[in-house]
């Protein structure tokens, strides 16, 4: 599908004060395996019970590109008696934390497309974890905004949210039935990541991304991105999968169970991902009208670096230069729905009027969005 009337006037992002480097995750993490296999050295003795390994700050760096994560909160996830945050729940009187964070991005978005609350018609929240059912948050978001009408839901397809929710936004603006919406991506990664787990427990971080979206004979902000198309799949896959659930409540063998948290066979998912990634962000390219030479930057989902540096290089036909594919998840880690976003907010320099781009999610589902972006203001 070609879209020529919509585009994107303004991103936002809000990044936790607290970070957590490799070094110190390592620490900690080994801390707790050495407490660990001293509490059961007499069933791992006998032969019932596998001791465990430690870490390596190297390891990871090597394995997958991340330097250190923002986190809501440290001590929590860096007690090894604990390895997992402190984040008091709030009466229903006050905002909840993942409205909070989404409504300090969505502020910043907005005063990047020079836009007021009172021009949104719609919120999405579009993210991989809901702190609840329901009501919506972006329900919640609106009120906490100060929207006095309007819309909003959530949705959630995992890493790739960010991306199929500026489809949803782009077709609510093509048809007719809003003039200027919000996407919000508040991942709290922390809250669902296995801290005991050596395999993952590096992978993920905290933070809030936004984007405002709006028909593109309305927005008047200083740079603006027109949505030359967007392109979504799913296929499915439980090689990335969480079966944290209200039905968990049901079944009392599986309550505290490992698989009610992010798991993965992370080995499988770069295999088979990479190419269909690659596939889709040419193939999409090519049904625009336009050839990979024509791309000056892709926004990647920011997973493993490796993994990026394999699909920017399939797509180009030749190894991409580090401002052609940015990456922030050395600093950032993985924020799932909102790494490419992080990306694409802080990566548009050099890039001039004319240029065009591609934010493209994947993970979970799996899950691939891609969003073909030309610079025209
Ligand atoms: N320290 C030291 N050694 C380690 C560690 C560690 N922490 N972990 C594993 N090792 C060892 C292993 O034991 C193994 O040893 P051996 O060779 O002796 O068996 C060796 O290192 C290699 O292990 P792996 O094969 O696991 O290592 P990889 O090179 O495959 O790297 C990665 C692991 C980094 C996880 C890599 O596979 C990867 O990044 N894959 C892509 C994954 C991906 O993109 N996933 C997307 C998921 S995100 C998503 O869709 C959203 C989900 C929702 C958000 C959830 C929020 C919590």
């Amino acid at each position: 599908m070609t879209v020529s009337d919509v585009v994107i006037s303004g991103t936002g992002l809000w990044t936790p004060e607290l970070a957590i480097t490799n070094d110190e995750l390592v620490a900690s993490f080994n801390e707790y395996v050495a407490r660990y296999n001293k509490r059961h050295a007499d069933a791992i003795e006998r032969g019932e019970r596998e001791a465990l390994s430690p870490s390596s700050a190297e390891f990871i760096e090597k394995a997958s590109g991340i330097k250190q994560r923002y986190v809501l909160d440290k001590d929590g996830v860096l007690d090894p008696d604990r390895m997992c945050p402190r984040i008091a729940e709030r009466p229903d009187e006050q905002i909840s934390v993942q409205a909070e964070m989404a409504v300090k991005a969505i502020r910043q978005a907005l005063e990047n497309a020079g836009r007021d609350v009172a021009d949104v018609d719609a919120v999405l929240v579009a993210c991989s974890n809901m702190q609840r059912a329901y009501p919506a948050m972006a329900a919640e978001i609106q009120h906490y905004l100060g929207m006095e009408r309007g819309w909003g839901y959530d949705m959630n397809v995992a890493c790739s949210s960010a991306t199929f929710g500026i489809q949803a936004a782009t077709d609510a603006l093509r048809s007719g039935s809003s003039d200027c919406v919000v996407v919000v991506n508040p991942e709290i990664c922390s809250a669902h990541l296995a801290w005991e787990d050596r395999d993952c427990h590096f992978i993920f971080g905290d933070v809030a991304t936004a984007v405002v979206l709006e028909r593109k004979e309305k927005a008047t902000s200083a740079k603006q991105w027109e949505v030359l198309g967007t392109r979504l799949q799913t296929k499915f896959s439980s090689n990335i999968r969480n079966n944290f659930g209200f039905l968990n409540r049901c079944d009392e063998a599986g309550v505290g169970a490992r698989d009610k948290l992010f798991r993965q066979e992370g080995r499988k998912v770069f295999k088979e991902v990479c190419p269909m990634v690659a596939e889709q962000i040419l193939s999409h390219l090519g049904d625009t009208g336009l050839s990979p030479e024509a791309i000056r930057r892709m926004w990647l989902h920011q997973a493993n670096l490796s993994m990026n540096e394999l699909i920017a290089k399939r797509v180009l036909g030749r190894p991409a230069e580090r401002e052609e594919a940015p990456v922030i998840l050395d600093d950032y880690a993985n924020t799932s729905s909102a790494g490419s976003i992080i990306a694409f907010h802080k990566h548009q320099a050099g890039m001039d009027v004319g240029d065009v781009g591609v934010i493209c999610s994947f993970g979970a589902g799996y899950s691939i969005g891609s969003v073909i972006l030309r610079r025209i203001a």
